[in-house]
């Protein structure tokens, strides 16, 4: 029987693609840190039954088509927007994501980032860092107290959730919306509108979908209070990025911290210009313990699949 070929789209972390070679995978490596350009990646996925890829690999039709040998599409993140999912279903093809492994990590900078804005961590990091403090003065970057404050959580599954549960250690009121209530959640359910409204700080954990795309608008970033803060460490096109600079440039809303961005790796420029936003390079899921047990959840499907079993966590359910 010839041995199944697993392409791997990027440089990993630890643990690598050792538990692909232990599995007798023929693995083709592309051992490079940085995103695949789309005409290398259809050659290396050429003939592979399995594959190895990130949110930076765009896996569609044409990449599908160029690769009629593959079996499973193991993304290393829990989202899953850079795959056409129905074009991998109608082609057999086994979609496979990492959920659970990286909820802890991405829900604590969650929280990093919405500390970060509230109490102006930026700002202060930077005036000491360019040798501008001049000592302690009484009314300096004064910041938002959150204890009282209402927490809005948009997309309340397992981020949303941990991230709701961090919330208590900070005496906070959490709401949420979500496409439907979710049982034994100590938050209360709202509608979208009163999200909006009575917000403090609004935390955006939704997957991004149609339904999802620009929910942040101007319309809805005028529904927010004057003195409210946005955190977004979901995917950038739930925001509209273009009204959001307005809205932070105009008093819309306060302030706003953002780890992913409508069209990454790039970045609006007039957030660059902002000092009421924080700036995060999708650092979600980045902890060392995270990205390692991404890495063997991905190789973990892989094996699963390719030895003709489930995967532990799949994306898609072929017959
Ligand atoms: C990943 C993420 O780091 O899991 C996700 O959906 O956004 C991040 O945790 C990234 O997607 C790597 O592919």
């Amino acid at each position: 029987m010839s041995v199944p070929v697993v392409a791997v789209t990027r440089q990993i972390p630890s643990p690598g693609i050792a538990p692909l070679q232990q599995a007798g995978f023929e693995v083709r490596y592309r051992d490079v840190d940085a995103a695949c350009p789309t005409a290398e990646l259809a050659e290396l996925v050429g003939p592979a039954a399995g594959l190895f890829c990130l949110l930076s690999e765009r896996v569609d039709a044409a990449l599908l088509d160029a690769a009629p040998n593959l079996r499973i599409v193991a993304n290393m993140a829990v989202g899953f927007d850079n795959i056409d999912v129905p074009a991998c279903t109608e082609r057999g093809v086994m979609v496979t994501n990492t959920p659970d492994v990286l909820t802890d990590a991405t829900a604590d900078l969650t929280w990093a980032l919405l500390l970060a804005v509230a109490r102006r961590i930026g700002e202060g990091e930077r005036l000491v860092r360019a040798g501008g403090w001049s000592g302690w003065r009484p009314g300096e970057l004064l910041g938002t107290s959150l204890g009282g404050k209402t927490l809005g959580i948009f997309g309340m599954g397992k981020i949303g959730s941990a991230v709701a549960r961090r919330a208590v250690g900070f005496e906070m009121d959490v709401i949420y919306h979500n496409r439907r209530v979710v049982p034994g959640s100590s938050a209360a359910y709202v509608s979208f509108a009163d999200l909006l409204a009575r917000s403090d700080v609004l935390v955006l954990n939704a997957p991004s979908t149609a339904e999802t795309r620009q929910v942040i608008d101007a319309a809805a970033l005028g529904a927010m209070k004057h003195t409210a803060l946005l955190v977004n460490t979901a995917r950038g096109p739930l925001v509209d990025e273009a009204a959001l600079v307005d809205a932070l440039r105009s008093g819309v809303i306060a302030g706003a911290g953002l780890d992913v961005y409508e069209a990454e790796p790039a970045v609006h420029p007039g957030l660059r210009e902002l000092d009421n936003v924080v700036l995060l390079p999708h650092l979600g899921s980045a902890t060392h313990e995270a990205r390692a047990a991404m890495v063997q959840l991905a190789c973990d499907n892989l094996v699963a699949v390719l030895n003709g079993e489930l995967p532990l966590s799949s994306v898609t359910s072929l017959r």
